[in-house]
């Protein structure tokens, strides 16, 4: 059986990304050995208590990774840039979630895009929840150039304990959606973990492309691993026969 006989042209598609489609450009996953997790607690670090404790410690920690994203050597890959190419020629509409803060898949080319747990580029005030775009650094004495406020300045990421970004617009894509692909992703965190099941008993074909099978791996019809700068651009050259067939 081929991806054919799952898959037409009149499907749309929902895409979920998670940190191991940017492991080849150079940014780290978090649960892979030598990942973020490995070297941060998620309580000190990615809850909205531990910002309120410690808003320096928190603050650095999204500083240090918002200037290793902006490094001139952190480029977009050619799983990034297959998805942003698959965008363009599907004809039944792609939906891309992820749950990567990265800037990497708009730089890859793609445009209906969802950041479900927020944006490292973005910044956030408090207090009268305006959004800024690429002021660097974030620091508690900084004020707020829309309200004034000093010291509510946070990054525009969906921390652990908090709603992820545009559930309505997701959970009605996976509704309609024919194709579900899963792509660098270890399926730990919820809800984004739960897509995969919400999509197949929606009638959607199901599949994962990862470095190794994730926690859900048995929940889809399909598993294709290695590297995503291999498969994801392999994957995208069928979708491409199947739209042009
Ligand atoms: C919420 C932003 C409720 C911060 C992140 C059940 C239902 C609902 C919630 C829960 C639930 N059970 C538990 C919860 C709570 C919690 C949760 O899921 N906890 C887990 C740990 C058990 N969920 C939440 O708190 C969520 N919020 O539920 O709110 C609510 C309800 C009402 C009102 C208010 C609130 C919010 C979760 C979002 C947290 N924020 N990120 C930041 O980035 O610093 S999550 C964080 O994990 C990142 O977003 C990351 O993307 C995400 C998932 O990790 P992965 O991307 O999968 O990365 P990982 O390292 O784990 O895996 C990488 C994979 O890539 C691996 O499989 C590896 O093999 C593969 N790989 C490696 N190299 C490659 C590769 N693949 C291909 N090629 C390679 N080269």
């Amino acid at each position: 059986m081929s991806l054919s006989d799952f898959v037409s042209a009149a499907d749309s598609i929902v895409i979920l990304t998670g940190a191991g489609i940017s492991k080849e450009s150079g940014l780290q996953t978090f649960r892979d050995p030598d990942g973020i997790w490995a070297k941060h607690r998620i309580e000190d670090v990615a809850t909205p208590q531990a910002f309120a404790r410690n808003p320096e410690v928190v603050l650095g920690f999204y500083n240090v990774r918002r200037a290793q994203m902006e490094g001139s050597n952190i480029q977009p890959n050619a799983a990034h840039a297959a998805l942003g190419r698959l965008e363009g020629f599907w004809p039944s509409g792609v939906l891309l979630v992820t749950q990567n803060i990265d800037n990497l898949h708009a730089r890859g080319g793609s445009r209906n895009l969802i950041h479900m747990h927020g944006e490292l580029a973005k910044t956030r005030c408090n207090d009268c929840g305006h959004l800024f775009e690429g002021i660097g650094d974030v620091e508690t004495d900084m004020v707020c150039l829309f309200c004034g406020v000093t010291g509510a300045l946070r990054p525009h990421v969906v921390w652990f304990g908090e709603m992820p970004l545009d559930m309505d617009a997701i959970g009605s894509a996976l509704g309609r959606c024919g194709l579900f692909v899963s792509i660098g992703t270890s399926g730990n965190v919820y809800p984004a973990a739960g897509f995969v099941q919400e999509a197949r008993n929606n009638g959607a074909y199901a599949v994962e492309l990862n470095l190794e099978e994730s926690l859900g791996a048995n929940i889809f019809q399909e598993g294709r691993y290695g590297p995503a700068t291999e498969v994801v651009p392999e994957f995208v050259d069928e979708l491409r026969i199947i739209a042009e067939s």
